[in-house]
Formats: C-alpha cells, sequence, structure tokens
C-alpha cells in the first residue's frame, strides 16, 4: 500500500451554515458561500504500517484517542476501496487548531484527497464531497478554490467555485485575539442553536435571500455589496448563536475592539468588510492594495496577538505520492 500527503486550505464562510438538517448524515439545513484562503495549511499523509493494530490519528504530533470526527470519511473511503487495512493518519496544521479558524474544514478536506490517492479510489467531485462532509459540514468547501458555493439540493450537497481566485483577487488579514481551543465546538453549538433559539426557524427561512444577494455581487465584483451581505449574514448567525439556551458566544473583548476598528476605516472609505465565526477571530476582507494598511492599523490594537495575511487560493491537492 502506498502513502499519500495532501494540503488543503481553511475557507472562511461569507454566508454561514449554522445548523443541520440531517445529524447522522451532516447535512447543512442551508447553503453557504465561502471563500479558499493560500497560506494557511493543513497537511496530512496517510500510510498504512505493517504493525498497526487501529486506525490512529496523530495531530500536530500528538496522538488522538480515537479519529472522531474523521472516523467516517475514512470508513467511507475504505468501503468503497474493499481495502480492509489500518490507516496511520499525521496532520498538522500551521495555525491555531480548533479555535474559528477553519482547522476541522482543512484537516478534512487534505485527509480525503490524500486517502483518495493512496487508496486509489478515484471518488468523482460528488464521492468527493460526501465524504468531507462526513467529517465536518464546512469541509467540502476546502476541496475547491477561491469563491465557493455549498449547496443543498434533493438532500445531496453539491459544491462549486463559482469564481476562481484570480478572477477577483481580494486578501484576507486574520487578527488572532486567542489561540484557546473553543469550549463547544461547532457541532454541539449547532444543536444547541437548533433545539432553542427561537429565531433559528427565521434564520433558516430567510438564509437563501443572502445567498442570492452574495452571489449577485460575486458575480459583479461588488465589493460594497458583498461586504454588506456578509456582514450582515455573520450578526444574524452570532444573533442565532447568542439568543440560544445556554447563550453560545464565541466572541471576546478584543473581538469586539476588531469590529469597531474596521467600522472607522469603512467610515474612512477603505474597502473592508469583516466575518466572524465559531472563534473569537476576527476575518477582514480588503482589497489587495490597502492591505498593508489594514495590517498596520490592526496591529496596534493590543488584543490582537498575531495576524495572519492570505489571499485566495486553491482547493485541497496531492503534494507527495
Ligand atoms: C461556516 N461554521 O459556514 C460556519 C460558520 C462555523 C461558523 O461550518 O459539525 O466544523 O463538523 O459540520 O463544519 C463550522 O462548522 O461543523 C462551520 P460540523 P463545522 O463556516
Amino acid at each position: 500500500m502506498r502513502s499519500s500527503t495532501a494540503i488543503a486550505h481553511p475557507n472562511f464562510a461569507l454566508i454561514k451554515y449554522w445548523g443541520k438538517s440531517n445529524v447522522k448524515r451532516n447535512i447543512p439545513a442551508m447553503n453557504s458561500l465561502a471563500i479558499t484562503l493560500n497560506t494557511m495549511t493543513s497537511e496530512t499523509r496517510v500510510s498504512f504500517p505493517n504493525d498497526l493494530e487501529c486506525d490512529t490519528w496523530i495531530l500536530n504530533g500528538l496522538e488522538q484517542i480515537s479519529l472522531g470526527q474523521i472516523q467516517l470519511p475514512c470508513n467511507y473511503l475504505k468501503k468503497i476501496s474493499s481495502i480492509d487495512r489500518h490507516v496511520l493518519i499525521e496532520s498538522k496544521n500551521n495555525f491555531p487548531t480548533a479555535a474559528g479558524l477553519a482547522s476541522s474544514a482543512s484537516g478534512v478536506a487534505s485527509l480525503v484527497i490524500a486517502l483518495d490517492n493512496a487508496l486509489e479510489t478515484k471518488l468523482s467531485r460528488q464521492q468527493l464531497v460526501e465524504a468531507a462532509m462526513l467529517g465536518s459540514g464546512s469541509a467540502a468547501r476546502s476541496l475547491f478554490a477561491g469563491f465557493v458555493h455549498l449547496e443543498v439540493v434533493e438532500k445531496q450537497p453539491k459544491c462549486t467555485t463559482i469564481l476562481e481566485a484570480e478572477e477577483w483577487p481580494l486578501n484576507v488579514i486574520v487578527c488572532v485575539t486567542s489561540s484557546d481551543k473553543k469550549t463547544i465546538s461547532s457541532r454541539q453549538g449547532m444543536e444547541i442553536s437548533r433545539n432553542t433559539s427561537p429565531i433559528y426557524s427565521d434564520w433558516v427561512n430567510n438564509h437563501q435571500e443572502d445567498i442570492q444577494l452574495a452571489v449577485r455581487a460575486i458575480d459583479a465584483k461588488d465589493f460594497h455589496q458583498l461586504g454588506k451581505i456578509s456582514e450582515q449574514n455573520c450578526l444574524k448567525m452570532h444573533n442565532v448563536m447568542k439568543t440560544s439556551k445556554p447563550p453560545i458566544d464565541y466572541w471576546n473583548s478584543e473581538t469586539y475592539a476588531c469590529v469597531e476598528t474596521v467600522k472607522d476605516m469603512q467610515e474612512k472609505g477603505i474597502p473592508v468588510f469583516f466575518t466572524i465565526d465559531a472563534g473569537p477571530q476576527v476575518k477582514i476582507i480588503c482589497e489587495p492594495d490597502v492591505s498593508k494598511e489594514v495590517v498596520s492599523l490592526m496591529e496596534k490594537l493590543p488584543g490582537v496577538q498575531s495576524i495572519i495575511e492570505s489571499s485566495l487560493g486553491q482547493g485541497a491537492r496531492i503534494i507527495h505520492e
């Protein structure tokens, strides 16, 4: 059996997924629209040592107790290949893990691509999407480059690049305000919100309108419109979280300070907008020519621990056989 190594990048949703229609198959209750980055990376090597007694996952150098959420995609691929060998999965991220920076998306996407290559399953795009989805609802998006639309059509997930990264160069400035692991996983949080937030059904029912506006803005490369709808959708999602019982609040005081600074920049006419996921980090999307200025303003904030700069990039791919 050959080994194989793949890389994938996190993706950040501009129009977000928060809640599932099918918990067992991990199917989102709404469509989402994301951008795949390029500098942040998950790298996963899969191999099949003879003496391995069970499937084993080493994440950032630490052996994990179990395969957890990556067990299902592994089983999916092994079943198709009919190969019944234990797999050693070695993954590493060059950015904080489980801190709201989409490490599960890039981690799962790199795993699926590495396993597909090693097991020679030659999955179709649709099967890759299904396999990734079993590991993490947002992972299918990291299989694809640039601006990525994840739809659920007749209960089946479909994922496509709607605009390549080079067609509309944008930069992302990630302001890390804490690298602690989150205390409530997205998976737990989504279920709490689905079961308890009084505005959850409005969130689901009105979501497609946001997708349509964002798709239109991307088609027209209208930065202002994309920023407006993205920020609104982000705040709606955080409202769903905050109105859950118990309330889920991923923001810290530095998150608020970063948002204030983005608002100040917007008032000065600087083309920027923010988005925030299941963690306190603030992701600022901007036009490339203002990147330097944005970084220099953000790094002045005392609560910003580090800044990661990225542009948009490619989908998951093999780097070593
Ligand atoms: C998103 N997030 O659309 C939203 C916004 C976080 C906030 O998708 O349960 O790690 O594995 O499907 O994919 C993060 O959730 O959760 C996520 P599971 P996942 O990016």
